[in-house]
């Protein structure tokens, strides 16, 4: 959205492989330990503002710019709709799916065959929905922008979209944007580094609750 709009940007990484995501001046900003959250300075009456969850920052960029994020009630909804469709259903199972397949140190297959299914039915949904449009809610949106960084890895995550050609098509389209090549290629060296068989990494991604990363671990 950032590259979409021409608004510049200084991306600052947080290495949640070693519990940085946990530091108080990162949950001061995002309070559920993830990425992204950003700080506009310049904000509503040109104070800083910080957001945190990708789909409120979406529309909060939305609503600033005025663009990818109609301002009419009925184009609003159709965005809307598929916003948080992807934040309950794409985004979240394809965590999970990632996650018992490739980092679960036993194979359950019933969790993997679970979000494999799901994984299955929600492409399936949005093969149907974009049989008769080029973009989920019509026009190019931010309900793309969401979807776009889970579907474009599709097949690394071991989904086939062979039986889902318009969501191929759809995502050829996206791929194909300027500003969404530049976004993805917006990479953390250190990120491809990280070992996940290391038991201090595993601690700090898998074994989280209330109160991980209060004692500094
Ligand atoms: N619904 C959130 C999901 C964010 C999310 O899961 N971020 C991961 C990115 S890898 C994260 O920051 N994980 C940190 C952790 O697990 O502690 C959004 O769309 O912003």
């Amino acid at each position: 959205m950032l590259e979409e709009c021409g608004l510049p940007y200084n991306m600052i990484p947080v290495d949640i492989s070693k519990g940085e995501q946990f530091r108080p001046e990162f949950l001061a900003i995002s309070p559920n330990n993830r990425m992204p959250a950003i700080v506009d300075h310049d904000g509503p009456g040109g104070k800083p503002i910080s957001v945190f969850e990708s789909g409120a920052i979406l529309q909060y960029l939305g609503r600033k710019t005025g663009k990818f994020y109609p301002k009419d009630e009925g184009g609003r909804v159709e965005v809307e709709q598929w916003l948080f469709w992807q934040m309950a259903n794409l985004g979240p199972k394809a965590g999970e799916a990632n996650h018992f397949r490739n980092y679960a140190a036993e194979k359950l297959p019933y969790a993997i065959d679970r979000f494999a299914n799901e994984m299955h039915r929600i492409y399936g949904v949005m093969n149907t929905r974009l049989a008769d449009r080029e973009f989920l809610a019509g026009k190019y949106s931010i309900a793309d922008m969401a979807c776009i960084g889970w579907a474009s890895r599709a097949e690394r995550f071991g989904h086939d979209l062979s039986e889902f050609p318009n969501v191929r098509r759809w995502r050829d389209a996206v791929m194909a944007r300027p500003a969404v090549t530049r976004g993805l290629s917006v990479k953390v060296e250190a990120a491809f580094r990280v070992d996940m068989k290391d038991p201090n990494v595993r601690a700090v991604l898998f074994n989280q609750r209330a109160g991980t990363g209060i004692s500094g671990q």
